[in-house]
């Protein structure tokens, strides 16, 4: 296994991707693409380890914008009842029970359109007590301007998930209530702050290949790459207008796991939303193609995930291993990995 703080210091990164370039490695042959990928990952990771986040909704539904998508958009009719902001006990019993069922970092996620300033003092007790018990955290919160994303900075948030969710020429098919460049904005108060990105987006929405492409290529523009790359394969919910969509070929997934892997070679690809429906045989060819990190939990905002056990059985069967927490970050100082508390996790040790 190559020595990874060396490996991270000298693999190159690059910004100035081509639509081109990145349209010419999703047209490889399904095996060399994965051979590429493989051999990149490798070069920057221990490919036999994944980073497992849990995610918690810690305000659900009623969210007053339109994503074509999303089960938490008010105007949809989806069942999902909106709630208050949850206390912040409740918040860290969740957080707890996250950590003992080996995540390392939890994300809170709320339907917000973006906080009110009366919220984040709530929102930034949650954070420090979740960090107070040793993990990292996230949280996704939708908009936010430079004052709330100090303020959460401040309060000890590692990272901050704000997706692009798909290329910008797809964006106003999808989304009419909020423009790409406001997620732009958000996305650099977010670094401004000096907290980690987690930006990636949703596929299998009847984007075409080129779209594809244009949602990766925007990401590894940016300027710096996300340090976590959520990538999303819709989970159709009756009531929202993206249901019924044509289903993506899996193949076509998992290339676009693995050209994630090649643009963007420091960041963590999260194989994210849409892994209760697919086979184990799909997502390890997931892992194979170069993601290395889940989301872990019976739940994800408000649909399902796979439960611990089948994926604890699923790292055993595969000889992977839950990552330590690690100071890290697609375009920061890399100082190596932290041993913290989940890599002996007794579910996967043997
Ligand atoms: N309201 C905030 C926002 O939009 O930024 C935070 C929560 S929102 C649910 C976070 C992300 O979840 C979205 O950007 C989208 O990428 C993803 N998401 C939502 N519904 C999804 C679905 N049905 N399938 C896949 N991903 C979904
Ligand atoms: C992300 O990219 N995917 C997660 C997380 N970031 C917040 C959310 C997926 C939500 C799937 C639909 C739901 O459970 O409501
Ligand atoms: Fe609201 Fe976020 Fe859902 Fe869009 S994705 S409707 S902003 S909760």
């Amino acid at each position: 296994m190559p020595d990874v703080s060396i490996a991270l210091a000298t693999a190159p990164l690059r910004h100035d991707w081509s639509r081109e370039e990145v349209l010419a490695l999703f047209a490889l042959p399904f095996t060399e693409l994965l051979h590429r990928a493989g051999s990149v990952h490798r070069e920057c990771f221990d490919p036999a380890e994944i980073q497992v986040s849990t995610l918690l909704s810690v305000k659900t539904g009623g969210c007053p914008e339109d994503c074509g998508y999303c089960p938490q958009a008010a105007r949809y009719h989806t069942g999902v009842d909106a709630t208050k902001l949850m206390e912040t006990g409740a918040v860290v019993e969740k957080a707890r029970q996250a950590k003992a069922a080996g995540a390392s970092r939890f994300c809170m996620g709320a339907a917000w359109r973006s906080p009110k300033d009366r919220d984040i003092p709530k929102v930034a007790a949650m954070i420090r007590e979740v960090k107070a018990l040793g993990l990292e955290t996230c949280a996704t919160l939708g908009m936010l301007s430079d004052t709330q994303a100090h303020a959460l900075k401040d309060a000890g948030l590692d990272y901050y998930n704000h997706n692009l969710d798909t290329a910008p020429e797809f964006y106003g098919e999808i989304i009419h209530t909020r423009e790409f460049q406001d997620r732009l904005d958000t996305l650099s108060h977010v670094r401004d702050a000096g907290m980690k990105t987690c930006c990636g987006g949703i596929v299998g929405m009847g984007e075409s290949r080129e779209q594809r492409a244009g949602l990766l290529q925007t990401l590894a523009t940016l300027p710096a790459h996300p340090d976590s790359v959520p990538i999303n394969r819709l989970v159709q919910v009756a009531g929202t207008p993206l249901a019924g969509t044509a289903e993506l070929d899996p193949f076509e997934f998992v290339r676009t796991i693995a050209v994630a892997r090649i643009l963007m070679p420091k960041s963590m690809v999260r194989l994210s939303a849409g892994r209760e429906s697919m086979s184990d045989e799909l997502q390890a060819l997931c892992f194979a193609a170069g993601a290395n990190s889940i989301f872990y939990g019976e739940k994800l905002l408000t649909t399902g995930n796979p439960d611990t056990g089948r994926d604890l059985a699923l790292f055993a069967r595969l000889g992977l291993r839950p990552m330590a927490v690690r100071v890290d970050a697609a375009d920061h100082d890399h100082a190596g990995t932290v041993h913290a508390s989940i890599t002996d996790h007794p579910a996967v040790a043997a």
